[in-house]
């Protein structure tokens, strides 16, 4: 059917290893394999690629133009800051939904901006990491 990719930027490789509090204790490796199966169970595909660094990020945005039928991408701290991710986004025309875990607006005044959401088809925040579910719960159906 169609094929997902799952986008993860700084720090989230540290998922289920600190701040358990603010990010649960669940890793990067254990929503990557619940997405993949969500999505298996619909006949789609899903990669799944980390970076703690903003140019793979744009990289990998320009790269799913042709292979993905949508985005499912937590930016991290990128969120509030990159002018440059969000003109990569503006630049190809595969949908991006923004997740996040934390509800960034009950947290610092500097997490309540995001550079991204405007661009994006949509921004899931605060459910924890079910919001990954909800996230590719909108490709498949
Ligand atoms: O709530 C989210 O998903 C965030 O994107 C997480 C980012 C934060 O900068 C955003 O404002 C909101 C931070 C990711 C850091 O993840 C960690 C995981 C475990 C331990 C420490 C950090």
């Amino acid at each position: 059917m169609g094929n997902v990719l799952l986008l993860n930027g700084p720090n989230l490789n540290r998922l289920g290893k600190r701040e358990p509090d603010i990010y649960g204790d669940t890793t990067l490796e254990d929503i990557e394999q619940r997405v993949r199966q969500q999505l298996a169970a619909s006949s789609w595909g899903m990669d799944s690629k980390q970076s703690n660094h903003e140019g793979d990020l744009i990289d990998w945005i320009h790269q799913a133009e042709d292979s993905y039928d949508g985005i499912i991408f937590n930016p991290g701290a990128y969120t509030h800051t990159s002018i440059a991710i969000r003109d990569a986004i503006s630049s190809v025309t595969v949908p991006v939904i923004e997740v996040h875990i934390s509800n960034v607006h009950q947290r610092e005044s500097f997490r309540h901006v995001s550079m991204l959401a405007p661009v994006c088809a949509g921004q899931i925040v605060g459910l924890g990491v079910k919001g990954y579910e909800l996230a590719a719960s909108y490709f498949i159906s």
